[in-house]
């Protein structure tokens, strides 16, 4: 057996990280060979119902489960942790507009960003789940400034894998026929799935799909508003999905993209295509050995190239609202 690999994970008592930390004991990030040990964090008022939690871990009897840490303490969560999944997050109550939930979370983030640059493994890396997630990434990167930046990415996972499914179905075909799925921008409303550059049955997927206008019209927007119709039929936001795309998130930069596909992850901009600096922004990857380029090279029409501006646009407006969180 190899030694364990710590995983931090923070709002672990939560609804993602009830679906989310199972997984993880039992293997799902880095195979049935590598024991893990869990490095919880909560804050004080949900330290009972964490608790409880790790009570089910221990009746789970999980055979890679080396150790479970409960703790409020950052400093705590984040020890030698070679991967931290942000869950936890200040969730969006009543009438707090977008600009509120930004800065109830700046200090989070801070704090956050701050105890992984002081106590994390040198091999850290970083996946923020929590909302609004590129822009708390971006804060959370700003205060580690010892930990290369992009090691810092935020999750657009389960918007990748909702576009996936929904081409899939389109195309009767099964999902492992649909690659090269690219989300672009923000883990918001703005964000822009793009099936111009999928491939279904390694052919480009808008003429194997053959209706353009659908595209457009009926799968760009209901990708973007996904996660308001789960709240609408739930009544609770998406949490064993996000869990689920945590997962492959960690997976995906863990073990590589397969030859010829790609995948998309928030990370710190590279000015590719036109994109602006200084912001997180998701892109096309390719991964190997834990490091990742943007898939370079692909022609984006006008339509694209709007998406792409109005979700970069938006990015920019949330940089400036939590100003007084980067350094
Ligand atoms: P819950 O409210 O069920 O759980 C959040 C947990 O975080 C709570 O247990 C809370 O005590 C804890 N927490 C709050 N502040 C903390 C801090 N400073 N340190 C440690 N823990 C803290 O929310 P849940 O449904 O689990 O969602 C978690 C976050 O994921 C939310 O911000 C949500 O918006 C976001 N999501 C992100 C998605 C994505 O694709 N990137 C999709 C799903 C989800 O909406």
């Amino acid at each position: 057996m190899n030694d364990p690999i710590r995983v931090a994970v923070t709002g672990a008592a939560g609804n993602i990280g009830y679906a989310l930390i199972f997984r993880i004991a039992n293997g799902d990030l880095f195979g049935p060979e590598q024991p893990v040990i869990l490095q919880l964090l909560e804050i004080p008022p949900a330290m009972g119902a964490l608790e409880g939690v790790a009570m089910e871990l221990d009746d789970c009897a999980f055979p890679l489960l080396a150790q479970t840490i409960l703790t409020d303490q950052p400093d705590v969560a984040f020890d030698r942790a070679s991967w931290s999944l942000l869950v936890g997050a200040r969730p969006r109550t009543a009438g707090m507009e977008r600009k509120d939930l930004l800065s109830a979370n700046g200090p989070i983030f801070v704090t956050q960003g701050r105890a992984i640059n002081a106590n994390a493994a040198p091999d850290a890396r970083i996946v923020v789940v929590g909302n609004p997630a590129n822009t708390n990434c971006l804060i959370a990167m700003n205060n580690a400034p010892d930990v290369p930046p992009g090691r810092f990415t935020a999750m657009t996972r389960l918007d990748y894998n909702r576009a996936r499914t929904m081409l899939a179905h389109k195309a009767g075909r099964p999902l492992t026929a649909v690659t090269n799925v690219t989300i672009w921008g923000n883990h918001s409303a703005t964000q822009y799935p793009d099936a111009f550059h999928a491939q279904i049955d390694a052919q480009p997927a808008a003429p194997v799909i053959g209706d353009d206008n659908w595209i457009k019209e009926t799968f760009v927007p209901t990708v973007q508003q996904r996660g308001a119709a789960v709240i609408a039929a739930r009544g609770a936001s998406s949490a064993a999905s996000a869990a689920n795309a945590c997962i492959n998130h960690v997976q995906t930069w863990y073990a590589g993209t397969s030859a010829g596909d790609w995948a998309s992850m928030g990370i710190p901009s590279t000015g590719a295509y036109g994109t602006p600096a200084g912001v997180i922004f998701s892109y096309p990857l390719t991964i190997g050995d834990g490091d990742y380029s943007v898939v370079d090279g692909l022609d984006l029409s006008e339509f694209d190239r709007s998406a792409i501006a109005a979700t970069a646009q938006e990015l920019l407006e949330e940089r400036d609202a939590v100003a007084d969180w980067l350094v």
